[in-house]
């Protein structure tokens, strides 16, 4: 039942996309970027942002949700029909590398995430000494998911790095799906 709703939906060319990460990482700063908004008014999400762009034909529903720890509990609000999560990490903040690889592999648990697929953003690659894709990798363990198809991007949000790219991998793995569907 799950898969036809989902299949209906990605036959209407319209994606859900959840955006989460630890607060600081840049996910906010990432949408105003993609939405071509002035990035230099960003402040720390409280709630949740929706935003709606038409991309390679695609409706995509990015949904910017805030990341302080007080308000993670409230993540799960957001998990339904999400065909992608975009995990988005500071590379500049390898002290708390361990808490944000926690908090994903929490998230890689949840029974309503398993039909996604995974995007990890390794944000602020415009600063010098910041994590390398590699250690990231190795950090939040990737190598080890089983559960979902994922990938893993360096980007920036300041020099707008990647960010094209990374949506052009999620609406690709979304039209192999809807391949495979149709396949069944
Ligand atoms: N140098 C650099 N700074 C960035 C980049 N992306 C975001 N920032 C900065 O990081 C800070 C946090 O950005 P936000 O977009 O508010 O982070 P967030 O993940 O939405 O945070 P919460 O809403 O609290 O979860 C801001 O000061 C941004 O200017 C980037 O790619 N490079
Ligand atoms: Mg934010």
């Amino acid at each position: 039942m799950l898969s036809i709703l989902r299949k209906a939906r990605l036959k209407d060319r319209e994606l859900r996309i959840l955006m989460l990460g630890l607060d600081n990482a840049g996910k906010t700063t990432i949408v105003k970027r993609i939405m071509k908004e002035d990035i230099n008014t960003v402040s720390p999400t409280l709630g949740f942002i929706i935003k709606t762009i038409d991309f390679m034909g695609y409706k995509l529903n990015i949904w910017d949700v805030g990341g302080q720890r007080t308000l993670r509990s409230y993540w799960r609000n957001y998990f339904e029909k999400t065909d992608c999560l975009i995990w988005v990490v500071d590379a500049t903040d390898r002290f708390r590398l361990q808490d944000c690889a926690e908090e994903l592999a929490g998230l890689l648990q949840q029974e309503r995430l398993l039909g996604a697929s995974l995007l990890v953003f390794a944000n602020k690659s415009d600063v010098a000494g910041g994590m390398g894709v590699q250690e990231i990798r190795e950090g939040l363990k990737l190598d080890e998911i089983t559960t979902h198809k994922w990938t893993i991007m360096p980007c920036s949000a300041m020099t707008g790095e990647n960010l094209q790219e990374g949506l052009e991998w999620v609406v690709k793995d979304a039209k192999e799906r809807l391949f495979l569907f149709d396949c069944v």
